[in-house]
């Protein structure tokens, strides 16, 4: 879709959802599985940069980017010109059976451009869950240990062994048991609800004492952790949290996973929200969503010596590294490593955090802004406490759906907003945005 067509302005011209939303939602009901739910079931039609355009001709402004996944902007110019490309040239062959070059490509520049000094190499896969998956696989192999921690309020998919990893058991885990053994839930730095003035050194120890105790350093193959979790709530460890992780797992042979899946790729200002913890080196990395512009991919990353610990043929998968996705992949990292992507996340972070915290002046019911680059959040809470306050999310996310405004809902106790724009979109269309957000917090 090209920007002359039509203004990208928010523009809602019917009830939400509209009429032929409605029509396409009842045929859903009789044709996809209820158990695929829907935040906003406005059948979107076309989108670019930071608006969704849907079937009834409402405009949205879009504040999650598909959970953070179309972070170079909905129809970046770059990746539709690559796909457009690559599909008409080579679609599929199997990397294991015959190789192309876009998969080797994408591997060049993430051993690049992910943290840590060190001969990296990496492999591809289709999803966020199938990268976790394998960065658990290499781990294993590498160290011959079985257990995995993982942290409270985490999330890392829905597959059987990336659900055993998932903190909340509704909507995620709740009657799709038994789940994979030899994972265990670690407590989580968690500023605003941890004893007040808890270093990230402290909640690091509470943590390792939890290993130490339960599991045995030494039987541990891997911690994986988002540095800044996602689903949960954008929960920001307290400084000094990772690094100490790190450094008791490096002394312990055990693997450090960062699931960067959410955080990863320019969405908080830098290549990956690892780099903020000075001293933090991650051994793998896995990395998804904000990858290719919205085409599936996912890859892990890392050291050599764990990346190539497999025997050929452990690792694959029909589909993962597709060349069309990885030719969309290639667009999107050659658009960060040009410059500018970057700044993009803290100029809008500026304008989150500056906006939010005057409304967090003016309405108690927030309780805290945080977060990194455009990947920034507000706490809901009952004013004048730390309870959870979901109710005022729900409301204050259904005015903004109702206004043309796309944000989502997050958090251990879904009292959570979360915001992961486009890159690319305009401070006037996010101000805008805010607007709207801010009425409806006036509202409730
Ligand atoms: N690790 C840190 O955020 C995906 C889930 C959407 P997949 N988060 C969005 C939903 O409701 O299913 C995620 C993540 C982190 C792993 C994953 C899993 O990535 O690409 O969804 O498999």
């Amino acid at each position: 879709m090209s920007e002359q067509t039509v203004a990208l302005e928010r523009k809602i011209v019917t009830a939400i959802p509209g009429p032929k939303s409605q029509e396409l939602h009842a045929k859903r009901l009789k044709e996809v599985s209820h158990g695929v739910g829907a935040a906003l079931p406005v059948y979107i039609d076309r989108a670019h940069g930071a608006t969704l355009i849907d079937v009834d001709g409402n405009q949205f402004t879009d504040l999650g980017s598909g959970i953070g996944v179309v972070t170079i902007g909905h129809t970046n110019d770059a990746v539709v010109a690559a796909v457009q490309e690559q599909v008409a040239k080579l679609t599929h062959t199997l990397f294991t059976v015959t190789p192309y070059t876009p998969y080797v490509d994408v591997c060049e520049l993430l051993n690049k451009y992910t943290p840590g000094n060190f001969e990296k190499r990496s492999a591809l896969f289709n999803s966020g869950a199938e990268a976790v998956e394998n960065a658990v696989k290499f781990a294993r192999k590498f160290t011959g240990r079985g257990e995995i921690a993982v942290f409270d309020h985490g999330y890392h998919g829905r597959t059987n062994l990336t659900m055993a990893m998932n903190f909340k058991a509704m909507p995620y885990n709740s009657g799709f048991g038994p789940f994979a053994p030899g994972v265990h839930h670690v407590p989580m730095s968690y500023p605003f609800r941890d004893p007040e003035g808890m270093t990230g050194e402290q909640a690091a120890a509470r943590a390792i004492t939890y290993m130490e105790k339960r599991v045995g350093a030494s039987n541990l193959a891997a911690i994986v952790i988002e540095p800044i979790q996602g689903e949960g709530g954008f929960i920001v460890p307290a400084p000094g949290f990772l690094r100490t992780l790190g450094i008791w797992a490096k002394a312990n042979g055990i693997v450090m996973v960062a699931d960067e899946v959410q955080a990863g790729i320019a969405r908080t200002g830098k290549w990956f929200a690892s780099h903020y913890e000075e001293g933090f080196e991650p051994d793998l990395f896995t990395i998804a969503k904000g990858i290719a512009g919205g085409m599936p991919i996912s890859a892990v990353t890392g050291r050599a010596e764990i990346m190539d610990s497999s025997h050929a043929g452990g690792i694959g998968g029909t589909y993962g590294g597709n060349p069309v996705a990885a030719a969309a992949a290639v667009a999107v990292l050659k658009q960060i490593e040009a410059g500018g992507v970057l700044e993009q996340a803290m100029r809008i972070e500026s304008v989150l955090t500056s906006r939010l915290g005057a409304m967090k002046a003016k309405f108690p019911v927030i309780g805290e802004v945080r977060g990194r680059g455009a990947m920034i959040a507000i706490e809901f809470v009952e004013p004048g406490t730390h309870n959870p306050n979901s109710g005022a999310v729900d409301a204050v996310v259904k005015h903004c759906h109702q206004n043309g405004v796309l944000v989502l809902n997050a958090g251990t106790y879904a009292n959570v907003i979360r915001f992961l724009p486009p890159l690319v979109i305009s401070d006037e269309q996010l101000h805008d945005a805010l607007d709207v957000l801010e009425a409806g917090l006036a509202n409730i």
